[in-house]
Formats: structure tokens, C-alpha cells, sequence
């Protein structure tokens, strides 16, 4: 059945000329040297190159011509004759070439690991997948970044958090016993991006996860994703020795509990050797943490990462963090975290949201990158749509993900990107990351919609390189899930690569933030002002009255943009250089302050908010004409997302464009139809 179940790796027939055009590259595979990672790495190039080209490569023992030739100098003398330049590639990269090995013509694919080889066998038949010539090959890659994760938000009784796909993919219930095949699929979609690493619980933890009844539930994942080049690591609850061994105090300066951590890491190495470490989301939202010890982060964080050290496992303590001390809440991670530089064990990893505030459709960059030179940043990105319309809603993420990544810091210059803090370009720590909150679940299509497929394919991308093209991703994505034609390609990528404006338009145009109804985040509700939390209240982040809107961030207000650098500050601070897009993060404007577009801002937001519905149903009539060229199933389900798409971007619109309206009391542009 058409129902998204493959992924990105469908390996559905090519077009029967451009498979003969490939068969000759493709004759036999030649493997030297067995281990499980090479072994998933044939299988894969057999299944794929059978489905695509219509005939499984046979096994071959000495090159002939066509042969695919896969291995490493150590476990392959055919590979090792060849003195390749792998050194510079690092542990998990590769080359793919197409070369003369012992007088016949022969694809390589070579790296220094096993796993290397395994991501070259995925890129061999991405080229194919994509309709690229595979002749005349001479491709080398490696990952930017070291540990490129997913964290998963799910609870043990498999709710998922943010979820919007079905159930955990993880069966607690039958592991360790029943292996799911799914499991597998999950592993080979991940090494096919070139993810290495997962979380598999939720950062609002529950402690039985570390108990040995969970634990031999967990080796048994880690033990089907092992050779996929795959890590597991868990999200670890900062009060567990008082949880589960009753201790009086969690204090992690107390012997008792640096003990009891130490134990229980040497516990979960028995069980998982190459276990990955813990996450950690601490006096956060009401977690457990060091703080309520009267210690810091690092004491916290530290402490962990000693009990870890000698396995090689690492602390990826999160720094999203706020509690209603009357700061602004944009400013709070930086306070809390920025005093700490320094003071981390390089086995420590401070993750940081994308964003000052949580996964906004629009966010600028947390002050914290680049802000903290002596500490390993990684970068936290949410591929769950949290606040992007769950899974109904069609927004490509990697746009986002790419004005997040080039964004200047300017901490060190021009050309301090987002990106050169995370790939550890310009401070050289110890260890790199980047992570996605998953958008996974046992919907049959994995992501809950086709669609969302795309931004957990992009996660993998951008953590292997930060600096990727979002539109390339696209495409790639695109060829991939739904062909080569180019009347397929380019009006979805099209699609894709203007929704991400769509939905900014239609929920929080002009630099609007946290306006989504309470709790869970989905609809309008930017009249809530009634909530426990001060920061929890959209009214809060608009601020709107009769005279004017947004939230200033200036040194007339919060101050917030002192976090930045200076070129920064400036820039956001300055009504003239700020920019549309981000204007209202940062000042609180008359509703009848003229924009560059010669409009007030009032009549600016009546007409995004027009826009992005307009927008909607531009995506809806391309989607409408692909009908015929892409499989029933699937073009069914989108187009009808994409109505419910629709009548949502209308439903934020009405309920935007009225509520703002009685504050301001200005009448519509000439020509605007009224909100419902
Ligand atoms: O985005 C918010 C979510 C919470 C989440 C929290 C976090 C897991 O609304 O559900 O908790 O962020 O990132 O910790």
C-alpha cells in the first residue's frame, strides 16, 4: 500500500531508461571482511539497487566489471591496496569513486569505519534515487558535527509528548522479547541521514527507565541499532538516587549521590557498552535539578559527567529554562547559563533550543550561541510542529532551520554563524551536537503526515552539515518520496520551500510570538491573559493595547538584546535595520508606525495575516495539480491536510485579525475582507 511506510527509501522501479542506464555500475557486490555494519550496508545496497534497478546485485569475490566495492583499509585488502585518502575523513565519513581496480571498472565505496561505508552505500543510492549519474564518480563527505540526535519525547506508557504520530514506536511492553521489525526500519531511515545517536525517552523523565527492568529493554534496542551506527542514550531524571534508592538528598556535591550515579552508570554499561549518555532537563518547568540543592548547572551536570567519563559517555544538559522572576523570559537562559562558561567538564554538552523563547514559528537566535566560547553548545531544533500545526499542517522546517544556522552572532567577527558555533568551527569544544526533537510515532507513515517526513529527513541533514542548502534538502527529499519528474520536483519544492513563510504569516506575522491557544498549543488564543504564569500568556508577548503592539526588548525595555553582541543588538534594536520579520520581538511599536512597505504596521498585519491564507490555498491548487502523477493514496491524504490547512489559516486569521482589531480599533485596508 501507498501509505508512506518507506520513507525516503522507497527503491521503487526507476524509469526503465534511466535503470539501464545504471545497471552497468551496478553489476555485483564485493565485500571484504564481515561485520554487522557492513552486512546492513550490503543488504541495503542489495535492496535498493534491486528495487530501483530491478535486479539484486549478486555477490562477487574478485572485482568485475560494475562491481560496487565496499569496505575499509582494515577489513578489506582489495581497499587497502588502494591507499585512498580517507585519513582526513574522519571516523565516519567516506568516499564513493569510480575507479579501475585490477583492470576492471569498479564503484568503491570506502571508509576509515564500518559505519562510514554504510553512509556511503546510502549516498550511492540517494544518486540513484535522485536521477544522478553514478559513472564517473568522486564524492567525499563527512559530518560536520559529531553526535547527531534525535530526542524522542516519549513517555514510558508511549505517550509521546508533542506527539502528533500514533504511539512511542518503542513497545515496552513486548521488549525485550519481540524485536519489531520496525525497530530496524527506524535504524535504516536514521543511518540513511546519518543520525547516530537517540534519546528514547521523554526530557521530563520518569526514573524507572534506569531501573534494570527498563535497562534490558533498552539493551535490546541498542542492540538492533548498533549496527546502524546508532547510539542510545536516555533522558535521566536529576532525583532519581532519592526515587529509587531512597536516598534523603540528591545534592550532587553529597558522596552518597555522586556514588549511586557512578553505579548506575557502570550498571547501564553492562547492559549497553557503547550506551551514549544521559540527557538531562533540569529545574526546568518544574523539574527536579540542582538548584533545589542550592547548586548550579554545572555542579549538576558535572557530577553526571564524572559518573560517565570513564565509559566515554557524555552530559547533554539542556538550557531551556525559565521560572517567573519577573525577568523577561527571552533573557533567562542566557542569566542563568552565561555566568557558567567555563565551568563544564568537556564531557558536557549545553543544549540550546533554536530560539530565546520555545520553537516559535519565528524565532532569532538564542543569545547563548556563541555567548558561551568555553562550552560545548549543541543546538536543539524541534521537528515535532509543536506550534507549527501539528501534523496537518504542511511547513517545511528546513528553512527555518537554515536562517537559524547562518544567522551572524558576529561574537567573533563577521561570519560567526549559528552554524560555526555548532559544528565547532569557532571555539574548537570538544564535542558537537545537534538534535530534533522526533516527530515520530507508529502512525504507518512514521511522521503523521507525508509532509512531516520531509523535516525529520531535513534534521539529518542539517546536523551532518549546518551549513546544508534547505532547498537542496527539498529537492532531494522531494525526488526521493514522490519522483524525478520535474512536473513532480518543482512545483513541491516550491510548495516547501514557501510554507514555512505561509505559517509565520498566518499564526504570528511582523515578529509576533506565542500567541497559540493554551496548552496545547494549537489555534489562535492571543487574547489569553489569565494564566498562573505570567510568561505563559500570549498577552504577555504581544503587549498589545489601543495604542500599539509588540515587546520591547530595548534598553527602554527588558534589555534583553544586551545579550547579543553589539553588532547584534544594534541591528535587532534599531527600528530601521530590524526588519519586518523581526520587529515585533523587539519593540513595542503605535499601530500606525510606517514599515518600509509604506504601510502602518496595523494595516501590514491585516494583510499577512490575508497573505498567509491566500498562500494556503495557493499550495492547495498546486497540490490539486499533481493529481494523476503521484500514487492515490498519499495525494488523497495531503489534499486533504491541506483543506484542513486551510480552514485553519483562516480560522487564525478571523481570530487574529478581530482580536487585534478591538485593541486597536482601526478599520481594515481598503479591500480586505472583514474576519468572519
Ligand atoms: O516546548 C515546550 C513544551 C513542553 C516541553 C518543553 C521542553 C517536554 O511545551 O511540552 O516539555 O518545551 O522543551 O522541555
Amino acid at each position: 500500500a501507498e501509505d508512506g511506510y518507506e520513507l525516503w527509501l522507497r527503491y521503487h522501479a526507476a524509469e526503465p531508461a534511466a535503470a539501464a542506464g545504471y545497471r552497468p555500475a551496478a553489476t555485483a557486490i564485493l565485500q571484504q571482511g564481515d561485520s554487522p555494519t557492513l552486512d546492513v550496508a550490503r543488504a541495503e545496497l542489495e535492496r535498493g539497487i534491486g528495487g530501483l534497478l530491478g535486479r539484486t546485485p549478486p555477490r562477487a569475490t574478485a572485482p568485475i566489471n560494475g562491481a560496487i566495492v565496499i569496505g575499509t583499509p582494515a577489513s578489506s585488502p582489495l581497499i587497502a591496496r588502494l591507499n585512498l585518502p580517507l585519513q582526513p575523513l574522519g571516523r565516519e565519513g567516506y568516499l564513493v569513486r569510480s575507479m579501475a581496480l585490477d583492470g576492471r571498472r569498479v564503484t568503491v565505496i570506502a571508509g576509515n569505519s564500518d559505519v562510514g561505508v554504510l553512509y556511503g552505500a546510502f549516498r550511492l543510492l540517494r544518486l540513484i534515487q535522485t536521477g544522478q549519474p553514478i559513472e564517473r564518480l568522486n564524492l567525499a563527505d563527512s559530518p560536520h558535527v559529531e553526535l547527531r540526535m534525535l530526542d524522542h519525547w516519549d513517555n514510558l506508557d508511549r505517550h509521546v509528548v508533542r506527539g502528533y504520530a500514533g504511539l512511542s514506536l518503542w513497545d515496552w511492553q513486548t521488549l525485550p522479547r519481540f524485536a519489531d521489525p520496525r525497530y530496524t526500519d527506524y535504524a535504516r531511515a536514521n543511518a540513511s541521514i546519518g543520525i547516530n545517536g537517540v534519546v528514547l525517552n521523554n526530557v521530563n523523565s520518569n526514573a524507572d527507565i534506569l531501573t534494570p527492568h527498563f535497562l534490558e529493554k533498552v539493551r535490546a534496542l541498542a542492540d538492533i541499532f548498533r549496527p546502524y551506527g546508532i547510539r542510545v542514550y536516555l533522558s535521566a531524571r536529576f532525583n532519581a538516587p532519592m526515587e529509587l534508592a531512597h536516598l534523603p538528598t540528591a545534592d550532587p556535591l553529597d558522596p552518597r549521590v555522586r556514588q549511586w550515579w557512578r553505579e548506575k552508570a557502570d550498571e547501564i554499561y553492562r547492559y549497553v557498552p557503547d550506551f551514549g549518555g544521559f540527557l538531562v532537563k533540569a529545574n526546568s518547568e518544574g523539574t527536579p535539578g540542582p538548584q533545589d540543592f542550592h547548586r548550579t548547572h554545572a555542579d549538576g551536570a558535572n557530577m553526571m559527567a564524572q559518573a560517565l567519563a570513564p565509559h566515554g559517555g557524555v552530559v547533554i544538559w539542556r538550557a531551556f529554562v525559565y521560572s517567573d522572576t519577573g525577568e523577561d523570559r527571552f533573557a533567562q537562559a542566557y542569566s542563568e547559563f552565561h555566568p557558567l562558561d567555563g565551568r563544564f567538564r568537556d564531557n558536557v554538552i549545553v543544549q540550546v533550543k533554536n530560539g530565546p523563547i520555545d520553537f516559535q514559528p519565528r524565532e532569532p537566535f538564542s543569545p547563548l550561541f556563541g555567548a558561551m566560547p568555553r562550552t560545548a553548545i549543541g543546538m536543539e531544533f524541534q521537528v515535532t510542529k509543536e506550534y507549527l500545526g501539528f501534523n496537518t499542517h504542511l511547513v517545511y522546517l528546513g528553512t527555518m532551520w537554515e536562517e537559524a544556522m547562518r544567522a551572524d552572532t558576529r561574537v567573533r567577527g563577521e561570519g560567526s554563524t549559528v552554524a560555526r558555533v555548532v559544528d565547532g568551527s569557532l571555539f574548537r569544544p570538544r564535542h558537537t551536537l545537534v538534535a530534533g526533537v522526533a516527530n515520530t510515532g507508529n502512525d504507518r507513515n512514521w511522521s503523521g503526515s507525508q509532509f512531516d517526513q520531509a523535516n525529520w529527513y531535513a534534521l539529518g541533514r542539517f546536523a551532518w552539515n549546518p551549513d546544508v542548502s534547505a532547498r537542496d534538502v527539498a529537492e532531494e527529499w522531494t525526488r526521493m518520496t514522490w519522483g524525478n519528474d520535474p512536473a513532480i520536483v518543482t512545483p513541491i519544492v516550491a510548495m516547501m520551500m514557501g510554507s514555512h513563510q505561509a505559517v509565520v504569516d498566518y499564526m504570528t506575522p511582523l515578529g509576533l510570538h506565542h500567541l497559540m491557544a493554551t496548552g496545547h498549543h494549537y489555534g489562535p488564543g492571543p487574547w489569553v491573559n489569565d494564566l498562573e504564569r505570567r510568561d505563559w500568556n500570549p498577552t504577555y508577548f504581544h503587549n498589545g493595547d489601543r495604542q500599539g503592539i509588540g515587546f520591547d526588548r530595548t534598553a527602554r525595555g527588558s534589555n534583553a538584546l544586551a545579550q547579543y553582541a553589539p553588532e547584534v543588538a544594534a541591528r535587532f534594536g534599531n527600528l530601521s535595520t530590524v526588519g519586518d520579520d523581526y520587529l515585533l520581538w523587539f519593540h513595542h511599536v503605535p499601530w500606525t508606525y510606517r514599515l518600509d512597505t509604506g504601510r502602518t504596521v496595523w494595516d501590514e498585519l491585516v494583510l499577512r495575516y490575508t497573505r498567509g491564507v491566500d498562500e494556503v490555498r495557493a499550495m492547495r491548487r498546486t497540490w490539486a495539480g499533481l493529481s494523476g502523477r503521484i500514487d492515490p493514496q498519499r495525494h488523497a491524504q495531503v489534499a486533504a491536510f491541506l483543506a484542513i490547512q486551510e480552514d485553519e489559516a483562516q480560522w487564525w486569521r478571523d481570530a487574529c485579525i478581530a482580536y487585534f482589531q478591538s485593541l486597536s480599533g482601526l478599520p481594515l485596508p481598503a479591500g480586505v475582507a472583514p474576519p468572519a
